[in-house]
């Protein structure tokens, strides 16, 4: 691989025996693998708290009965259409429907948004996840 330098570092045994656990129970290849996917991870929360360009999904699983509900759902999509790239909608039974919708967008942008989805009533659970556009990861 260009560019790759190897690091070493002093770690407790018992700290590393933990890791070792968890690169086994996440089926990782190998320790270098997670430690990068750890750094990552944490790369990502960064641009989470200073309102960096991310991506992210929002799951909305609601009741399509909610009087006015999937007026407000759309209503609010449309108000924020800027961060929105795409959404899916799934009718999981009768009555309950599942919303995807993916963003990217400035980070506080998409959690007002994920907010303002979420506590609207009859919308039985919602999930943002953090993802990231990818720049900076490597
Ligand atoms: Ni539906």
């Amino acid at each position: 691989m260009p560019g790759v330098v190897r690091l070493s570092f002093s770690i407790e045994r018992p700290l590393m025996e933990r890791l070792e656990q968890l690169v086994r129970e996440e089926a990782y290849a190998n320790r270098s693998e997670y430690i990068r996917d750890l750094i990552r991870e944490r790369l990502v929360e960064k641009q989470w708290e200073h309102n960096d360009e991310v991506v992210g999904t929002i799951t909305l699983v609601y009741n399509r009965h909610a009087r006015g509900l999937t007026d407000k759902l759309t209503h609010t999509q449309h108000h924020h259409h800027e961060v929105i790239l795409a959404s899916t909608h799934i009718h999981l039974d009768e009555d309950v429907c599942a919303e995807i919708v993916v963003v990217k967008g400035r980070a506080k942008e998409i959690q007002h948004l994920a907010g303002e989805l979420k506590q609207q009533k009859g919308v039985l659970h919602a999930t943002l996840s953090v993802s990231s556009t990818g720049k900076q990861l490597s």
